[in-house]
C-alpha cells in the first residue's frame, strides 16, 4: 500500500499537501475530492475523516492525518524543508500557524467567495478585505529583504504560506504593492518546482 492524498486541486490547502510530497519525490494517490461536489460530505468521505474536509492523508497502514500544516509537517520529517536548527525550526512553525490564525481565513475566504461563489469582488465584506490586506502587508514586511521566509533556503513556511498568497488577487487582493512579495512568490515556485497556477 502507498501513501494516499484526498485533496481538491482547486484548494490551495491540498496543494501544499501535493507539493511537498512532489518536491521530496514521495509516491502516492492522488484521489481527487471535490469540495464544491460534496465529496467531503459523502458518507464514504466521512467515515475516513467525521469532521469531513480536505486534505487528508492515510498512511500506509490506514491511520487518516487531517490539516494541511499537520501533513506536510509530517512527510517533511527530517528533510531539508525543516530546519535543523531548534529556533528556525519554531520560526517556520510560526508562520505556519500564523497562516491559519491570520493569513488563511482572510486571503483564502476572500479568493473562495468570488472564484467559488461567485461573490463580486465589490461586494465582499470590507473588514474581510482589509484584514486579507493586512495579512499580505505583514507578509511582506516579514519577508524582510530575505530570499525565503526563514533562515536562506526553502522551507515548510514558504510552502505554505504560498498557497494562497500567490493566488490572492482571485479574490481581489491585489498583490502589486508588495514587490518583495511578489519577488519571493516567483523564487518560492522556482525552488519547489510549482508551475502555473
Ligand atoms: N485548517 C484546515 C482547513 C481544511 C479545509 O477547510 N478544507 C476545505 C477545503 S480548503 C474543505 O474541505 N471544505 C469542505 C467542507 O468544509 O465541507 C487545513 O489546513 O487543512
Amino acid at each position: 500500500m502507498t501513501l494516499r492524498i484526498h485533496g481538491d486541486s482547486t484548494s490551495g490547502n491540498c496543494l501544499k499537501v501535493r507539493w511537498t510530497a512532489d518536491y521530496l519525490k514521495l509516491s502516492y494517490d492522488w484521489i481527487e475530492t471535490s469540495v464544491a461536489a460534496r465529496q467531503t460530505r459523502e458518507a464514504v468521505f466521512l467515515k475516513l475523516h467525521p469532521a469531513g474536509q480536505v486534505p487528508l492523508l492515510i498512511l500506509d497502514d490506514g491511520r487518516p492525518l487531517a490539516q494541511s500544516n499537520a501533513i506536510i509537517a509530517y512527510l517533511a520529517e527530517g528533510s531539508s524543508l525543516i530546519p535543523a536548527d531548534a529556533f528556525e525550526r519554531a520560526r517556520m512553525f510560526e508562520w505556519m500557524f500564523w497562516e491559519q490564525n491570520s493569513h488563511e481565513p482572510y486571503v483564502a475566504v476572500a479568493r473562495r467567495l468570488v472564484r467559488i461563489d461567485g461573490v463580486a469582488i465589490s461586494a465582499l465584506d470590507p473588514i474581510l478585505v482589509e484584514r486579507g490586506r493586512g495579512a499580505l502587508s505583514r507578509l511582506d514586511a516579514g519577508l524582510g529583504g530575505r530570499d525565503f521566509l526563514v533562515g536562506s533556503a526553502l522551507s515548510l513556511a514558504d510552502i505554505c504560506l504560498i498557497a494562497y498568497t500567490r493566488v490572492a488577487g482571485e479574490g481581489g487582493l491585489d498583490l502589486a504593492p508588495f514587490p518583495a512579495l511578489r519577488g519571493w512568490i516567483a523564487r518560492v515556485e522556482a525552488a519547489a518546482g510549482i508551475g502555473a497556477a
